[in-house]
């Protein structure tokens, strides 16, 4: 049994779940329940605080955990970092009252800073040379400058309308983050090959997302061409339409590249071209 620790509610716990159940893995989380398992893959889920859950796998309470990367690093436990996932990207931001003119870090020598992240602050101003005097609250970060509690704060930022709805600017941006699968150092065989397992399908769901199918008609003249735009998983599958002289090319691309592939799929003669998403990706 593989024990998984879970965001039970908050900003990672949507996506933590629609991740294992596009992993193909089911369970039943009663409301105010703290435990919960799967019914069609040996994995137990404990449902617990993002704060908590680093220390919980450190400790081998939990197998692996989903949380955010701030998170893993302002704990500073003894954590392998197995994978990352992809959703509740945010960064660690320092920010001062708009109406001040920003000089550079230096300006925040000697001044007072309120953060949740005592810890990835006070290193990342030592390794500036500065030293200011750190405020440590556990919310409501934003409000700090205003009530005189510190001069500047250091918080985490996603749109950013936090910070401008307090009155403030984002002025340097300290530690990214995203949410990431967390694992206990030196996990058993047994639970080394579930997790295995676990990372397989993950990898399939994340290769589907990053790809799309493509399907389009093309004279036959034309196939070599637009085939050599369209590498695929090996080549493009080629079958012949109805039409004569014309065919049908499918194949996969990768969201990076989507729209300028399409663009010079126009230009080379593709016509009626479809897009469509891909659940999973065996490679
Ligand atoms: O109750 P529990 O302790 O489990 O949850 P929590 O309240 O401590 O955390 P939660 O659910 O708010 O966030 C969990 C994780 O989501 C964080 O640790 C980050 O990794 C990630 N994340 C992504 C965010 C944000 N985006 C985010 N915008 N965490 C917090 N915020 C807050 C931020 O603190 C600020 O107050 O949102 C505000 C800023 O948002 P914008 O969009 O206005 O810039
Ligand atoms: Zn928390």
């Amino acid at each position: 049994m593989l024990r998984i620790a879970v965001q039970k509610s908050g900003r990672l716990s949507e996506d933590s779940f629609r991740l294992i159940k596009e992993c193909g893995i089911h369970f039943n989380n009663g409301v105010g329940k703290l435990k919960a398992s799967s019914h069609n893959f040996p994995m137990e889920f404990l449902l617990l605080r993002d704060d908590d859950i680093p220390g919980y796998v450190a400790d081998g309470v939990a197998d692996i955990g989903i949380v955010g990367l701030n998170v893993v690093e302002e704990k500073e436990k003894d954590l392998d970092i197995v994978v990352k996932l992809g959703f509740s990207k945010c960064r660690l931001s320092l920010a001062i009252p708009r109406n001040e003119e920003y000089a550079g870090i230096k300006m925040l020598e000697g001044k007072s800073i309120a953060t949740s992240y005592p810890k990835i602050l006070g290193s990342y101003l030592k390794k500036n040379n500065i030293s200011s005097d750190i405020h440590e609250i556990s919310g409501s970060v934003e409000i700090a400058p205003s009530i005189g509690l510190a001069d500047a704060v250091c918080d985490i930022v996603s749109s950013g309308s936090t910070l401008l709805s307090n009155g403030l600017k984002e002025v340097e941006t300290i530690f990214t983050s995203e949410a990431v699968l967390v694992g206990h150092k030196g996990l058993g065989a047994e639970k080394k090959k579930l997790l295995d397992q676990l990372l397989f399908r993950i990898r399939s769901v994340q290769n589907g997302s990053n790809n799309k199918y493509i399907l389009l008609n093309a004279p036959n003249h034309k196939i070599e061409e637009i085939a050599n735009l369209l590498p695929g998983m090996r080549s493009p599958t080629v079958l012949p339409l109805a039409t004569e002289g014309w065919s049908s090319i499918h194949s996969v691309i990768n969201e990076d590249r989507f729209w300028e592939i399409i663009e010079k799929l126009k230009e080379a003669g593709a016509e009626g071209i479809l897009v469509v998403p891909i659940e999973k990706m065996i490679l």
